[in-house]
């Protein structure tokens, strides 16, 4: 068995300029690095990103703290050395190490296990997870508005589409690429002046209403089915809680003059499903409040209510929602746990009560490329890593590279 020789941390930047952590681990010598994302609308239960003191802080705790301590470690996957990254941190919630801290330090050693063996990261996690190698479908936004974009743009976070029914991922991510610039072209005749400006995840964030954004998405992706023959789905990441007043207890599209309680929320968000039949939405209400998402699930019975802030990618949370038929697909997104096995019981509870579970980049990223591994060897349905810009497209190129061992038509279907 592998050995850890050594383990050491940096201070890097993300895709919006903010610091994160990079840990790099050498296994008998070989080694592997990674590099953490960040959200911006976060959910109130997600695990600590970093110790007081952020990024610099984790670095000098992966230093004195951390490394004496897995220094000498015989690496057999990473389902033992998360576990004791868990009992080093001793909370529930990362807070001592930071979240950002351990999920980076798993990756690399299964970065540097991968080098070592000659083995591609999906196959050593699938070893692990038990889970057939199959390619996920690609779930990327093409327009941004909220947290991710400024001032004007739309209230509602992303506007996604998603290819239903494609021969191959090469496909698939081209059919996602094809409706971002018919989108381009949409949205240059209909909003003067609009330079097409981009939000923090490549999405064009143009000053139009909600409706309006939602209508030049559902052209776009109309325009792509028809030349392509890809059937196209279109969905949004309402992203509730960046929308929700807690003292008037309204969901508030002040552009629009909207100040809604949740039962009007509901009318307004199944018109939006009917008029642009969406096939997903995600976060529909804020996460204290799954009844309201049971309540729209039974309303659209054949539209994807995704859990993310609701449901932190905890298994706890994902069987719990499952339970109350709140929730019929979840984001995974592994740093809102802190580490590989965690995020795995939470893909692994997905499965087991038949809710599709899509893995997820965060709004801040790096050029890495271990999610794609990470949703192909868990077995996620779904990806949704974005569609423009290096550090989303890096996600779907290593998905075609990861194709071209499995089988590029290897893919999944949820419809
Ligand atoms: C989301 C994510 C990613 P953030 O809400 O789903 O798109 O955003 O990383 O800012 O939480
Ligand atoms: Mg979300």
């Amino acid at each position: 068995m592998a050995k850890i020789a050594s383990i050491s941390g940096r201070v890097v930047f993300d895709s919006r300029g903010d610091k994160t952590v990079e840990v790099e681990v050498s296994l008998d010598g070989v080694k592997g690095r990674a590099a953490a994302p960040a959200g911006k609308s976060r959910g109130k239960r997600e695990a600590e990103p970093y110790p007081q003191g952020g990024p610099e802080e984790a670095v000098r705790i992966l230093r004195e703290k951390i490394a004496p301590r897995l220094v000498g470690h015989e690496y057999s996957g990473f389902t033992t050395l998360d576990q004791l990254l868990q009992e080093i941190d001793g909370t529930q919630n990362f807070a001592n190490i930071g979240g950002n801290t351990a999920l980076t330090i798993s990756v690399a050693a299964l970065s540097a296990h991968a080098s070592l063996t000659g083995t591609p990261l999906y196959k050593q996690i699938a070893k692990e997870t038990g889970q057939e190698p199959v390619l996920p479908l690609p779930l990327g936004n093409v327009l941004g508005g909220g947290k991710h974009a400024g001032q004007g743009a739309p209230e509602i976070q992303e506007y996604l589409v998603i290819p239903l029914n494609p021969k191959n991922i090469l496909e698939a991510v081209e059919a996602n690429i094809r409706v971002h610039r018919a989108l381009g072209a949409i949205l240059s005749r209909r909003v003067s002046g609009f330079p097409l400006g981009k939000g923090d995840e490549g999405g064009y964030a143009p000053p139009v209403s909600v409706e309006a954004a939602l209508d030049a998405v559902k052209e776009a992706a109309e325009k792509v089915s028809d030349e392509t023959g890809v059937k196209i789905g279109v969905g949004l990441d309402v992203a509730a809680g960046s929308i929700y007043d807690e003292s008037t207890r309204r969901y508030v599209l002040r552009s629009q003059g909207l100040y809604l309680d949740r039962g009007g929320f509901l009318n307004y968000l199944s018109e939006l499903a009917e008029k642009a039949n969406l096939v997903y939405i995600e976060d529909p209400f804020v996460e204290d409040d799954p009844e309201s998402f049971a309540e729209l699930r039974k309303h659209l019975p054949r539209t994807l209510i995704c859990g993310d802030d609701l449901v932190v990618t905890r298994q706890e949370l994902i069987e719990k929602c499952a339970q109350m038929e709140a929730i019929n697909a979840a984001i995974i997104k592994p740093n809102q746990v802190g580490t590989l096995h965690l995020t795995w019981r939470a893909v692994d509870a997905c499965l087991r009560r038949n809710v599709v579970p899509a893995a997820s980049h965060r709004s801040g990223e790096t050029v890495e490329a271990y999610l794609s591994h990470l949703a192909v060897g868990m077995g996620c349905r779904v990806i949704k890593a974005g569609i423009m810009g290096g550090e989303r497209v890096a996600k779907a190129n290593e998905l075609i590279r990861i194709g071209e061992e499995i089988g590029a038509s290897k893919m999944r279907r949820i419809t």
